[in-house]
């Protein structure tokens, strides 16, 4: 049985990817933050207790700022795989945070990566990059795209795939950057654009709600469908060598574009409820973002099969299913099992 790490396992992403390696027989083990509250809605589902012999998945509380903890903890677990998808992910609390971010999306990889050699693992590891670090270099961008980063999030992610670049040259490390393209779920986080868009038309279609306040419309992104990308994480993995790859759909949407299909899905005219909010610019913005994922598809075998317009009725669906099951999470799981993480 393979042992896999997954940090940021509370994420969007985390929750596919430990979904996904459990299916496949992994034992999974997950890091997650102490919080005065549960911040595991999105693994409720998976959790079995641990002193149930079928149980695969633990759960270990750590944090990336700690880099002595992660030099314990792999070296307990032993972990053939480690996946470090955690980090300070929102770009526009970057700029109000960019000394936390910098700790965490950037320096906390490092960390990690020096856990693995320290604990003298011969272990594979992946790094969560963002096609945030090609900024404002214009599209399509492939692996060969200079970065140009515009937010403190893109900086500290253009670090991280450096130093694990390094780690792969210097100490022959297995370790992979996967450049991720936007993609999004029912399990996005709230404040993403796409996320913030479905809860909207579901709470606006229930009456409970009647405006949306928002940023830049006018910004190009690619998104694509979550649970596709976990898989082509895991296949970089299993490559005979390491290397690093796009992920994206090759779409090109607007957040307009977004708007006009989550709420036509609904029938509903989003020009009737949708308002402009300085909150949500950014000081510099990324304009447009459109993927060309044809090594990931010649090399892995990996293409997305779920493009924008399709994703947007997905997601506005599950929030509409959601409302009515009381705003409950989209997974029907029972809620808060006795957590043993320790
Ligand atoms: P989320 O924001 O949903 O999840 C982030 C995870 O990181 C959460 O589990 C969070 O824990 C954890 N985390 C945050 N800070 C720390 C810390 N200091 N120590 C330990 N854990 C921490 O992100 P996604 O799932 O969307 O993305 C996963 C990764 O992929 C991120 O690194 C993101 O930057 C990157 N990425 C995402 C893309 C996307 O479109 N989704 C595209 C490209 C890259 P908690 O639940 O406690 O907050
Ligand atoms: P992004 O995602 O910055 O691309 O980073 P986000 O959904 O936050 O923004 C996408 C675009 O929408 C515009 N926008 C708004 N964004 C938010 N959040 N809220 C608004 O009200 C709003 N109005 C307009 C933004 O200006 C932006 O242009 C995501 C994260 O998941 C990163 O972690 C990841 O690395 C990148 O995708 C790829």
């Amino acid at each position: 049985m393979k042992r896999a790490l997954i940090t940021g396992i509370t994420g969007q992403d985390g929750s596919y990817l430990a979904e996904l390696l459990l299916r496949k027989g992994y034992e999974v083990h997950g890091l997650i933050r102490r919080s005065s509250t549960f911040n595991t809605s999105r693994i409720e589902h998976l959790y079995v207790d641990p002193h149930d012999p079928s149980a695969k998945l633990f759960l270990h509380y750590g944090d990336l700022s700690d880099g002595a903890r992660l030099v314990t903890l792999l070296s307990q677990i032993e972990p053939e795989e480690v996946y470090n998808l955690a980090a300070q992910s929102h770009v526009r609390v970057s700029f109000d945070e960019p000394e936390h971010t910098g700790n965490t999306t950037g320096v906390g990889s490092v960390r990690l990566l020096e856990a693995v050699r320290l604990a003298g693992l011969n272990c594979k590891f992946y790094q969560a990059s963002s096609s945030e670090m090609f900024g404002a270099t214009p599209p399509p961008q492939n692996e060969e795209t200079p970065f140009y980063p515009r937010s403190p999030y893109g900086a500290a992610k253009v670090y991280s795939y450096w130093v694990t670049k390094n780690y792969r040259e210097a100490y022959g490390i297995f370790a992979v950057n996967g450049i991720l393209f936007n993609h999004e779920s029912p399990r996005r986080g709230e404040t993403f654009v796409t996320r913030k868009i479905t809860r909207a038309v579901a709470r606006i279609k229930a009456g409970l709600e009647e405006n949306l306040y928002m940023g830049n419309l006018d910004a190009i992104r690619d998104w694509g469908y979550a649970p596709e990308y976990v898989e082509g994480m895991w296949r970089m993995l299993q490559a005979d060598e390491p290397d690093d790859y796009c992920l994206a759909t090759g779409g090109r949407y607007s957040v307009r574009d977004f708007l006009t299909v989550a709420f036509e899905h609904a029938g509903l005219d989003w020009e009737k409820h949708v308002r402009f909010d300085e909150r949500y610019l950014r000081p510099t913005e990324v304009d447009a973002l459109i993927g060309d994922a044809s090594k990931a598809e010649e090399k892995l075998g990996w293409k997305a099969a779920v493009h924008t317009p399709e994703l947007a009725k997905i997601m506005v669906d599950a929030d509409i299913k959601a409302l009515e099951h009381e705003g409950r999470p989209w997974i029907d799981s029972p809620s808060h099992p006795d957590w043993e993480i320790l």
